[in-house]
């Protein structure tokens, strides 16, 4: 059997809610002041992708739509989506909606799944990107005057200068660190005394490990609040990290073709998942395969439309992240959406039974014995897929013990996913550690 879960869901600590005059107007505006301010927006975006992106002007001839059509918010749903080939086939520039000379910066995305798509920005797009990063430190816990340390990636990933600007924005001190080095993190974590750390939550526990190898306890650090996101985590590695650091973690979402982190955070005073800013994002969960709009509170992918940005606006553009859409919470205009499970990209299909990383993330969190350090190894030995667990057991865990957490771990797996696995419980330190997004799956199948 299984152990209990040492971190019982719902006993997660809540954090001090920002007083009503830090909150920007519209995170405290009604929902009917909200969709007159959206309606506004959209109609502005939709006549300037129209106008000035050509591959989607084509898109909405063939679908005999026009912008004027749009005469709700509900209306959206008759356009057509963006998609990643649409902006990858745009590559590099035909995505852009304005000069050359008005676009201050590129970013692109990563990559992982194909060929890179560029993002553009003009002054008004960073200064916006800029507020909403701030209002997300804010809504996590960060103050002004509070020292930040960015360890996410500088670059042309959106992390490390998204999260830059939005400190400085919010009037923090920024240490602008970057990913790698882990050695150098951990000593001017301890040297500068940061309140609050923006990282991906992977290289979030190789810092912790990092630690406690220098002798130094990662709950006796200055941290007192950490961003986490770029990737898929689970409210078990929330416990986990929260319990190593002693400190509140809290969900960023973004991606960079809709603008870079900041289209979604969480609230410290209700971790209840990321809160859609919805004054310039509108978010709808459509059907995966057939694109089928799904109704609030029902499982779906993102589909994001920006309402703000000049450079390269987006039209219902799928982001291939599978969530829910809630009521707000701690911010009620805004809309909630679920903490992301995973990507369909990163779905594993193994002998008919689909699967994510993350399921198997909660199930190995929950093995006192086991580390958060695993890895996924599929192969096709013969004609079957198989996969094999790859964890790292906790410092000081006797054979025994770990051969019955690796039998533990085999079951739980199996139970809660359906899949029959084999596990390999490693040693400590045995298994790559992430400097950024971590790649959980490795897959040698033909
Ligand atoms: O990862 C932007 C970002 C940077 C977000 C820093 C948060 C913090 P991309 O490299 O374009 O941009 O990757 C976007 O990462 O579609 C999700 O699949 C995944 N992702 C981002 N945030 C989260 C999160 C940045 N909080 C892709 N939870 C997205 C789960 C996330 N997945």
């Amino acid at each position: 059997m299984t152990d209990p879960s040492p971190h019982p869901a719902g006993a997660r600590r809540l954090g001090p809610a920002p007083g009503p005059g830090m909150l920007d107007p519209m995170e405290r505006a009604d929902r009917g002041m909200l969709e007159e301010h959206q309606l506004k927006r959209l109609r502005w975006t939709l006549a300037h992708a129209y106008a000035h992106q050509p591959f989607y002007r084509r898109k909405c001839e063939a679908a005999g739509v026009h912008p004027d059509d749009l005469d709700s918010l509900s209306d959206l749903r008759r356009f057509p989506f963006t998609t990643k080939q649409d902006l990858r086939d745009a590559y590099p520039y035909g995505a852009l909606a304005v000069p050359h000379d008005r676009v201050l910066r590129l970013h692109a995305s990563s990559g992982t799944t194909g060929r890179a798509t560029v993002a553009g920005y003009t002054r008004g797009d960073l200064d916006i990107w800029s507020d909403l990063v701030a209002r997300c430190i804010r809504a996590s816990g960060g103050r002004p005057g509070e020292k930040v340390h960015v360890a996410y990636g500088y670059g042309l990933f959106t992390g490390g200068l998204g999260a830059h600007y939005g400190a400085e924005r919010l009037g923090c001190t920024v240490i602008p660190v970057s990913g790698g080095q882990t050695a150098r993190q951990v000593q001017l974590i301890d040297d500068l005394r940061p309140e609050t750390i923006m990282v991906t939550p992977s290289y979030l526990l190789t810092i912790a490990d990092a630690m406690r190898e220098q002798g130094i306890d990662p709950r006796a650090s200055s941290m007192r609040t950490a961003i986490l996101g770029a990737e898929p985590w689970t409210e078990d590695m929330r416990a986990e990290i929260e319990e190593a650091f002693d400190l509140h973690a809290v969900d960023i979402y973004g991606l960079s073709e809709v603008m870079g982190p900041g289209v979604a955070n969480e609230c410290v005073e209700s971790k209840d998942g990321p809160h859609v800013f919805e004054d310039h994002f509108l978010p709808e969960t459509v059907d995966p395969v057939d694109g089928a709009p799904v109704p609030d509170g029902g499982e779906g992918e993102l589909v994001f439309t920006s309402l703000t940005k000049e450079a390269m606006p987006v039209v219902r553009y799928r982001t291939r992240d599978l969530s829910r859409l809630l009521p707000g919470t701690a911010r009620p205009a805004f809309r909630r959406m679920e903490r992301i499970g995973g990507r369909s990209d990163d779905m594993i299909v193994l002998r008919g039974v689909n699967l994510f990383p993350t399921q198997v993330e909660e199930q190995v969190l929950r093995v006192p014995a086991l580390s958060p350090h695993f890895q996924l190894v599929l192969r096709r030995p013969g004609r079957l897929d198989e996969m094999t667990v790859r964890v790292e057991a906790r410092p000081g865990i006797a054979e025994q013990e770990r051969t019955r957490a690796g039998a533990a771990l085999a079951e739980a797996v199996r139970e809660h996913t359906g899949v029959g696995a084999a596990v390999e419980v490693l040693d400590p330190g045995t298994l790559e550690r992430s400097t950024g997004k971590v790649r959980r799956t490795i897959d040698e199948r033909p």
